[in-house]
């Protein structure tokens, strides 16, 4: 019987994760998208590889809520854009796709891991 109770333990520990990234912990309350933008963010790990004006360049996981495999991609980064932080080349964050002006996905947020 104590071993069941550990093994339903691990259980529950190892399904964590999971509902950790769920609900992955950003602050949407201030940002300044439509709720149709907000409809259609979709969020991924992902690495800084730069960051500049206007544009960042991550190696991101799979998307598979849009059909993106992992990439290592450009992408502009919306002026509205909310920096969560101090983000510089070679972090791990959180970023958040939303649709810009031209339909085009666009980094709406970033936030360190
Ligand atoms: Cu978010």
């Amino acid at each position: 019987m104590k071993t069941l109770t550990a093994t339903l333990g691990l259980l529950a520990l190892s399904c964590a994760p999971a509902l950790a990234q769920m609900d992955h912990g950003m602050d949407h309350s201030n940002m300044p998208m439509s709720d149709e933008q907000m409809e259609d963010a979709v969020h991924a790990n992902a690495v800084v590889n730069s960051i500049g004006e206007g544009m960042a360049n991550v190696t991101h996981d799979p998307i598979p809520e849009i059909g993106w495999p992992a990439m290592t991609m450009d992408l502009p980064l919306l002026d509205s854009a909310e920096m969560m932080g101090d983000i510089s080349a070679g972090d791990q964050v959180t970023i958040m796709l939303v649709k810009g002006a031209d339909g085009m996905y666009a980094i709406g947020a970033m936030m360190p891991n």
